[in-house]
């Protein structure tokens, strides 16, 4: 969508949850307004007995006055009409951390290597994003292969974030939690 339109943004074609499923470590993000999860950042995901896909999420975050802490977080996905495009209700398991009901699009991933995951908040009057994060997810916590940095340079500027994405590092923070 090079109009920026939410409404026109693509997702993946035939979305396979159960291909999805296992660890992904956050290689780069794009921040939402407020409070967010800093770096460190590793999900994964699962599909439930009953095709219910859940995940968990662990990540860096400052709370109150200086206070950091490594998050873990609770996510369940409702369905929708599009595969790739999910309701996800989210919360901490402690009280402190956030609760939401986010929109989460997976907009491609090759299942095996890297993952382009898309949530806009807040529509602008105008049909585009007016506030939204994203996560380019790796299934290597070293980083993206080569060889997919072009396909997910071209999604970053399909979702209108390209030039927003801060790289996320992984330094151990939250490996003993
Ligand atoms: C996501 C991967 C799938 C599971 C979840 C994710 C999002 C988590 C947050 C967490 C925010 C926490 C804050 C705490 C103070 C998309 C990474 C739950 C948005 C801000």
């Amino acid at each position: 969508a090079q109009d920026c339109l939410v409404s026109n943004i693509t997702v993946k074609q035939d979305f396979d949850r159960m291909r999805y499923q296992g660890t992904w470590y956050a290689v780069a993000k794009k921040d939402p307004v407020g409070l967010f999860l800093l770096d460190n950042i590793v999900a994964n995901f699962k599909v439930e007995e009953d095709g219910t896909m859940t995940a968990t999420a662990m990540g860096r975050v400052i709370i109150l006055n200086n206070w950091e802490i490594c998050a873990n977080m609770f996510g369940t996905f409702e369905d929708t009409e599009d595969p790739a495009r999910f309701k996800m209700k989210y919360w901490g398991a402690a009280s402190y951390l956030q609760t939401g009901y986010d929109d989460h699009w997976i907009i491609d991933t090759d299942y095996d290597n890297y993952a382009i995951h898309y949530s806009c908040r807040e529509l602008d009057v105008d049909g585009t994003c007016l506030d939204g994060y994203s996560f380019i997810f790796s299934r290597h916590p070293d980083g993206l292969r080569p060889e997919d940095q072009k396909n997910v340079t071209e999604k970053k500027q399909e979702i209108c974030f390209l030039g927003k994405y801060r790289r996320v590092s992984h330094t151990g923070f939250c490996d003993s939690a």
